[in-house]
């Protein structure tokens, strides 16, 4: 049975996994939105309760940079990994500075853009750490249009959904300046690697959920969804703190 990969258009992580999908020419793994995201049936089906998760003939495989790794090691080719284990390591510490060190942190800061009562400590927090770590990926990303090697490899697949979460209304809308233009090379980077066909592809898909998000939120329904994710996190949270009895 072919693979499936559930994703969403407004996922950057999933977003990353499809733009290699799409960079290797891979036309056997459908890609669905799970009717059941956000739901406690979700979370129950796939107990990590987030997309990307790939669907091996009902084996699920959950995390993008793992679900990455193992199509790389599926269809390995054209490869998206470098020539020489020392280029592949490269490639892999740029793609984290992406996803841990840009996307993670962005990630948590778009919750504060949405909550009812911001937390300015979280965000001085939150955003401080994309701005010191935009300024270490610009002594890191390529000059020549691509992150690494002077072709696409996995460090763009990481990078492009991470820099359209960075670019676009989150920071603002938190009062935080984009840390983009202040870095030159990352720069050029992002004005550069848009152009390429692939990139292009995940950042209309982006833009295309972040209509639909628009949209959501002006009918009321992004809040009602967010009020049953708050209210499963405050449940969570009641229990975090150890007590007197233990
Ligand atoms: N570390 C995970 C992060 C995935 C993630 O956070 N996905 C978001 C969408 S971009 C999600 O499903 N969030 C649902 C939730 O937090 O409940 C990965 O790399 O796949």
């Amino acid at each position: 049975m072919p693979m499936k990969l559930y994703s969403g258009d407004l996922s950057p992580y999933s977003a990353r996994v499809r733009m290699q999908i799409y960079a290797k020419g891979i036309t056997d793994i459908a890609i669905e939105r799970p009717a059941t995201f956000g739901t406690p049936k979700f979370r129950e089906d796939f107990p990590i309760g987030r997309i990307p998760v790939l669907d091996i003939d009902g084996d699920m495989l959950a995390e993008s940079e793992v679900i990455a790794e193992y199509l790389e090691e599926l269809y390995p080719t054209p490869s998206l990994l470098g020539a020489s284990p020392r280029e592949t390591a490269h490639i892999r510490m740029v793609a984290r500075i992406g996803d841990i060190y840009l996307m993670n942190n962005m990630f948590m800061l778009a919750g504060q853009s949405y909550a009812p009562v911001r937390n300015e400590g979280v965000v001085d927090l939150l955003a401080g750490q994309v701005t010191r770590n935009m300024k270490a990926l610009d002594k890191f990303i390529g000059k020549d249009g691509f992150a690494c090697c002077g072709r696409l490899t996995m460090a763009d697949c990481a990078l492009v959904p991470a820099l359209f979460l960075v670019d676009g209304g989150v920071l603002k809308t938190l009062g935080i300046k984009n840390p983009i233009p202040p870095n030159p090379n990352v720069a050029a980077y992002w004005a550069a690697i848009r152009t390429n066909e692939h990139a292009a592809r995940v950042l209309a898909e982006l833009h295309r959920g972040l209509q639909e998000r628009i949209e959501l939120i002006k009918s009321g329904a992004f809040a009602k969804m967010m009020a049953g994710a708050r209210a499963a996190e405050e449940a969570a949270r009641a229990e975090l703190r150890i007590t007197p009895a233990g």
